[in-house]
């Protein structure tokens, strides 16, 4: 039996036109395939068949006005769906939440409550103290951990139900957070390893050494590579498994500055050349080895841009999140890859570095591991003088739910603290500050006694058969392998949240007086002889003193058991890291139809070029290849664009799904997550959309898998936002498009001064391998688009897409003939002024401003019979790209004819002067005026915006056609070609005040 598919609800619209007609009499369709697409002033969203069945008749056509309720057409044999199943889900919670609280009686016992007071600090009855103490004891003997954490956790909850203020639980106290008896124990030969370490740390130290012989300009670091070298050498030697044939690879995002000590075990491997680590920081020449990691620069070696400080963890936390959901999206295994991250302590201030690690916690990220290397300093001095970086971390990631690993002490500090019967070496370890931690590793052994140990007579006791020297041995738990070790393995085998490790270790470790641990460590880059023999016998480097003298590298034969042992340890983790490489198979790019509907005139319908991206998003998402790989990223802006559609159509991906029934759930665009979703809804968050982009761009690499990310974001919290993570993305070349949507300094509107964008296009103007284009109509887009996808996902180049996109409504003509090339070069004749003129101009605009110059075109035309050739610049930084390397290329060839720029080839055989508008600042305009003999003159929105209607914004920057006429008519007055009063006429007529200020004054 027929049944009628009818409009849903759909919120708030009424009236609302049918664009697209999906289906037709006949055809089989399953249950939720989109009938028809309709669209309102503000967004288009596909309406799904409630049924799967066959049609039968279609009740509209394309132009038709829908409500909710509209019949759109029959279909046979359908089989209505049933009761939603998120709606079925919802009744189990609530009937499990009711059986939760049936019976549960209050069981506090009623006490006196008094409030905010802090625990007693003194024992006024240790025997009871003690009892407490052994029951513990007992039953983490008797019945396990577990247990007895469960039991405390009992008390704590007691505790606060009965009004007690417990002591701050968001800190442990200052010892490792895994006692010796629960380490796990390496494997590895604990000798050769240390042999290992000492010629990576030996030739680190040398290439930097030698780097500033040759030059002091080219710099370098030794400190922060010295503090962390047992940190890297253990997740090399036993964790860090590499990108193969069989496994995905883990990936580890290192500390930048660190850089020296992997080309240093690059070159005990066999990766590097003696040669190549002389070209350490010389890259000029080919082979030279970058400063730090750059993909850009080392394609085959570096994974991921780390050393602008902070980008690392946030990049990494979303890398990691990226991971789940290309898993949870089934579009790869999961494999138990995880993602290892270095970061420095000083670095932890950056606003980024702690920023996301709420999200990582709250979408359990137990793949994502952070090493925080705490070796208390930074560049200037230390990180936390007056406290504890590494408790003040610990809180802050305990406090978001992470789990917190503590390397502080080494193996030789194992004895000391368990003679420590009354606690007194942990109370004095807690009272330390991290300004006297870093002096007691500057000072020497006899200091140590005097100032750590000395406090206390008993502890002076406990190390009184202890040597000054033996106290200088007292470890640090960054240094120690086992300690490294058990504290990896542990991270490994932690499931349900992230992992920090928090190593305590020492700035410029081995490197003696002039570097170990004082506050000038972090600028040390060469030590002189003396340094140097210190550092060979520190580590026992095989060396002679001639050798060390010359700042030789050292490397053992092949077959020694060192390298043996190296190159076996790597092998058994599937190969060398870092290493980048790509498998990832191009995406098709999807034929040429799918954009045709934006070819065409849209007649008298008005839309915005950012509603014709949604739209042609939309279509893309029924083609096969390119449907799965698309990722929307939306920093809670999905309804400013009209993409709500999106989310019913395609989900918001969440990883525990949705636990509730969403408030809207009754309308179409109902707020749908699902663990399969494809759209990232980052919430208020452009640094973290950034990440999730950047993540998907780079799938190709990190992932083999091809992935379109589109990130549609206000264009004014773009590029000045995130500046310095769309420079990363270049660095890590990645592939996808960034829309720079609600562009433009007057097309904003009511927005105002701090929403309003005039120079989005000259930040992104400034990445070399970002292409960026500012379209007006839909075909330009569509146009753009396409070829985007060309480029970038089916012929694999490593560029990304920057393309503004405006919220202005206006009708879209038909794409003119032979201008598609014009678009992607960045400019094409529009129309040509051939009417009655014998006088001509040439107006150039972009954007929405290019309607203004159409408009002015027409009244020049009208009413001073004056012809404008009107060009739609599509991107005056391409222009400018194109401009710069034939100009180089004429100066560099003197005697040959010259070539001629695009624009030239563009306009050199034109008349009149030239006029270029747009929405931005003029220098984004004059980008190409060295590219013309003409006269030039640019119109722009330099000065900060404000709130008011289109119209009055356009008039205040003078980008309105009022102001373009006068100011063309005042330019061919200088030419000559038309008198000057008419000029002066044409500013009165139009009421354009002489005395306002500058605009950028104002
Ligand atoms: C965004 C940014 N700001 C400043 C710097 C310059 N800089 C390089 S290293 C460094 C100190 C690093 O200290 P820390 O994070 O503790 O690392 P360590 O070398 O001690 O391991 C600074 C300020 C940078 N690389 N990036
Ligand atoms: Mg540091």
């Amino acid at each position: 039996m027929a049944q009628n598919i009818s409009v849903p609800d759909i919120g708030d619209f009424k009236d609302v036109e049918v664009i697209e007609v999906l289906v037709k009499p006949g055809d089989r369709i399953n249950k939720n395939d989109p009938i028809v697409t309709i669209e309102s002033d503000k967004s288009s969203v596909e309406i799904p068949s409630p049924a799967a069945g066959e049609i039968k008749d279609l009740k509209v056509k394309i132009g038709d006005k829908v409500s909710e309720g509209s019949v759109l057409a029959t279909i046979e044999n359908g089989q209505v769906a049933s009761v939603p199943e998120e709606k079925k889900i919802v009744k189990e919670v609530q009937t499990q939440e009711k059986q939760k609280t049936n019976g549960e009686v209050n069981q506090v016992r009623q006490v006196k409550k008094i409030f905010a007071e802090p625990a007693a600090k003194d024992d006024i009855d240790p025997v009871e103290t003690n009892e407490w103490i052994d029951s513990l004891n007992s039953v983490i003997e008797n019945d396990g951990s577990s247990r007895a954490s469960y039991l405390l956790n009992k008390v704590i909850d007691q505790a606060y139900k009965s009004g007690l203020v417990l002591p701050d639980t968001r800190t442990t106290p200052y010892i490792n957070t895994i006692p010796p008896e629960a380490e796990t124990k390496s494997p590895g030969d604990q000798n050769i390893e240390k042999k290992i370490r000492a010629y990576v740390r030996w030739n680190a130290a040398a290439m930097v050494v030698k780097a500033n012989k040759k030059s002091p300009e080219l710099g370098g670091h030794i400190g922060t590579f010295a503090s962390a070298a047992t940190l890297y050498d253990v997740g090399m030697n036993h964790f860090w498994r590499a990108k193969n044939n069989k496994f995905g690879g883990d990936l580890i995002y290192f500390q930048g500055h660190s850089a020296p000590g992997m080309y240093a075990r690059a070159f005990l491997e066999g990766r590097l050349t003696a040669k190549q680590l002389d070209g350490f920081r010389q890259e000029v020449n080919n082979g030279g080895l970058s400063s730090y990691p750059h993909p850009w620069l080392m394609p085959k070696f570096w994974q991921f841009p780390t050393v602008s400080m902070g980008l690392g963890p946030i990049m990494a936390i979303y890398q990691a999140r990226f991971l789940k959901y290309l898993i949870n999206r089934g579009l790869i295994k999961d494999e138990g890859r995880k993602i290892w991250v270095f970061l420095g302590d000083g670095e932890m201030d950056e606003p980024e570095s702690l920023g996301a690690i709420g999200l990582a916690a709250r979408e359990k990220l137990d793949n994502l591991i952070f090493v925080v290397n705490c070796n208390l300093q930074r560049l200037d001095g230390p990180v936390r003088g007056n406290s504890k970086i590494i408790q003040e971390l610990e809180g802050s990631f305990r406090g978001s739910g992470w789990n917190v690993i503590k390397v502080i002490w080494g193996s030789y500090w194992d004895q000391l603290l368990a003679k420590d019967k009354t606690g007194l070496l942990i109370k004095r370890m807690n009272e330390c500050v991290d300004g006297e931690y870093q002096a007691f590793k500057a000072k020497g052994g006899s200091y140590v006694r005097e100032k750590f140990f000395g406090k206390y007579p008993e502890l002076t006791e406990l190390v009184s058969s202890l040597t000054d020297k033996d106290i200088w041995r007292l470890n640090r738990g960054g240094h120690d392998p086992h300690k490294v070790y058990a504290a990896y393995a542990a991270a490994m085998q932690n499931t349900g949240s992230p992992t920090v490790i928090l190593a305590k270790t020492i700035k410029g470790y081995g490197m003696g007086k002039t570097g170990e641990s004082v506050n000038t460590t972090h600028q040390q880059k060469k030590l002189d002889e003396e340094d140097l023999l210190y550092y060979r016998d520190r580590f026992n480097v095989p060396l002679t003193d001639k050798q060390v003298k010359n700042i030789e590298y050292y490397k053992p034969s092949e077959n020694s058991e060192e390298i043996k042992y190296l190159k076996d340890k790597r092998l058994k983790l599937g190969g060398f890291i870092p290493e980048r490489s790509s498998f990832a198979k191009q995406i098709k790019a999807p034929p040429n139809d799918i954009f045709d509907a934006f070819m065409k005139s849209t007649g008298k319908k008005e839309m915005s070029t950012t509603m014709a991206l949604v739209r042609m998003m939309t279509a893309l998402l029924r083609d096969k290849n390119v449907a799965p790989r698309l990722v929307p990223i939306i920093p809670d802006e999905a309804r400013t664009f009209g993409m709500e559609g999106f989310f019913q159509k395609i989900g918001i991906y969440a990883h525990e799904g949705q636990k509730y029934e969403p408030v809207d759930s009754e309308q179409l665009s109902s707020y749908r997550e699902d663990k399969s979703g494809q759209v990232l809804e980052e919430g208020i968050n452009e640094s973290g959309a950034m990440s999730s982009w950047i993540a998907a761009g780079t799938a190709y690499t990190n992932h083999d898998i091809e992935m379109i990310p589109v990130y549609i974001f206000y264009s004014m919290f773009g590029f000045q936002r995130v500046g310095d993570l769309a420079w990363a993305a270049g660095d890590s070349q990645a592939r996808g498009f960034l829309i720079g949507a609600t562009a433009g300094r007057t097309t904003l509107a009511g927005e105002g001064l701090q929403h309003q964008d005039g120079h989005s296009q000259l930040l992104a103007s400034n990445i070399p391998n970002c292409i960026s284009y500012d379209p007006t109509f839909a075909y330009e887009m569509a146009t753009i688009f396409r070829e985007g996808l060309r480029r970038m996902h089916e012929k694999k180049e490593n560029v990304f897409y920057y393309i503004t996109a405006m919220n202005e409504n206006y009708s879209h003509p038909e794409k003119p003939k032979g201008c598609d090339d014009g678009i992607l070069k960045g400019m094409y004749l529009f129309k040509e002024g051939k009417n009655k003129g014998k006088t001509k101009v040439q107006l150039l605009g972009s954007g929405t401003i290019l309607r203004e110059i159409i408009s002015a075109s027409e009244i020049l035309s009208k009413e001073y019979n004056i012809d404008a050739d009107i060009w739609s610049v599509t991107s005056f930084n391409e222009l400018r790209r194109d401009g710069m390397e034939t100009e180089r290329l004429n100066l560099l060839n003197p005697n040959k004819k010259p070539k001629k720029s695009y624009v030239q080839e563009c306009l050199s055989k034109r008349d009149g002067p030239i006029i270029a508008a747009s929405d931005y600042t003029r220098a984004f305009t004059d980008q190409i005026r060295p590219y013309t003999d003409k006269k030039f003159y640019s119109l722009g929105t330099d000065g900060y915006g404000r709130s008011d209607t289109r119209k009055n914004l356009r008039k205040f920057f003078e980008v309105d056609k009022e102001h373009i006429v006068a100011f063309t008519l005042s330019a061919l007055a200088k030419e000559q070609l038309v008198g000057s009063e008419e000029a002066e006429k044409a500013i009165k007529k139009y009421k354009i005040d002489k005395e306002k200020d500058f605009p950028a004054n104002l």
